[in-house]
């Protein structure tokens, strides 16, 4: 009988979740806990960390967790660094639900960046419009180009004002559409888009709506993750699960 933990935290989990439901598997959805109100889900959720790898193995242990699937966001490198230590320790099987990284297509003006600090490096120079869509956490890295009039969008509003001296903040979650990110950007003037490569659906708009208006976007990499078992679809992910069932493992 398989016992699942889903690390959540994207729409792919979520997708992974409904399918999970509709089979009726016995599963739970783990959140951070970083948002005040995460996605409702059709499974069991569980909200805040694990306490490390410690923390994790002792949870998969004491909770008969038969199978692990890491299905959160690319950049959740250090979650997905414990998930793959912490499965081993714990003797459970482990896969990763990660979606492909974006790669540039015709008409795409991109300039890669490894990280953060790489992209507020690549901000020198004089004054521009640009829409920092990368949430609340890496913000105030961006203090050291204050010359820039900066669009944030953030899941919650914030609790202190963040500390660019020119932004405009938006409160929104994704997924978010072309449609949206168009009028978005038009209206506040983006002169350029800095970006992680998140992959996936739920935040492609802008690089599409920054392709129509010919804007330059500053793509930063994906961090490094450990060798790991990987899906791409969330078939693929219940083929895995279907598999393993069938060899009673
Ligand atoms: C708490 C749980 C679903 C999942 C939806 C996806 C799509 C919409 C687009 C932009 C980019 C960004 C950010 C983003 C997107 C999906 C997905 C995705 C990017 C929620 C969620 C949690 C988080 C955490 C949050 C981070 C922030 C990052 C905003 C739920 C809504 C920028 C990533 O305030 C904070 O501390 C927010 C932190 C990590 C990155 C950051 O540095 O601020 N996601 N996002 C998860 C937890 O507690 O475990 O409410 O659904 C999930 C989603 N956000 O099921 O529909 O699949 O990626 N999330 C990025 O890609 O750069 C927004 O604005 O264009
Ligand atoms: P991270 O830096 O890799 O993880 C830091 C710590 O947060 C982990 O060691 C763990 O704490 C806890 N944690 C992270 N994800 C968790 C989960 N799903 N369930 C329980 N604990 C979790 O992670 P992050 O980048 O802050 O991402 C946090 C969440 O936001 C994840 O669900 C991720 O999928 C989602 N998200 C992140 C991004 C992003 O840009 N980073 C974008 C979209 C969604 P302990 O060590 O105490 O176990």
């Amino acid at each position: 009988m398989s016992n699942i933990l889903v690390l959540g935290g994207t729409t792919e989990a979520s997708a992974l979740a409904a399918s999970l439901a509709e089979r009726k598997e016995a599963a739970v959805l783990s959140y951070a806990g970083r948002v005040a109100n995460p996605r409702a889900q059709p499974i069991p959720v569980r909200i805040g960390g694990f306490g490390g790898i410690d923390g994790l193995a002792e949870y998969l242990r004491y909770n008969g967790v038969t199978h692990l699937i890491d299905a959160t966001h690319p950049f959740a490198s250090r979650m997905s660094a414990n998930a793959v230590v912490a499965a081993a320790r714990a003797g459970v099987a482990h896969i990763a639900l990660t979606r492909p990284a974006w790669v540039a297509v015709e008409g795409d003006r991109w300039t890669r960046v490894p990280d953060i600090e790489a992209a507020v490096a690549a901000l020198s120079g004089p004054a521009r419009r640009v829409m920092l869509a990368l949430g609340r956490m890496h913000v105030d890295a961006f203090g050291a180009q204050p010359q820039h009039e900066y669009l944030l969008r953030f899941v919650d509003a914030p609790e202190h004002v963040p500390g660019l001296p020119r932004h405009h903040l938006v409160v929104d979650r994704g997924p978010f559409d072309v449609e949206g990110d168009l009028a978005l950007m038009d209206t506040r003037r983006i002169e350029m888009v800095v970006c992680k490569n998140a992959g996936g659906s739920g935040a492609q708009a802008k690089l599409h709506a920054a392709r129509i208006l010919r804007l330059p976007v500053i793509m930063i990499e994906r961090p490094v993750l450990p060798a790991r078992l990987e899906a791409h679809r969330v078939e693929d992910v219940l083929g895995w699960l279907a598999h393993r069932a069938d060899r009673g493992v």
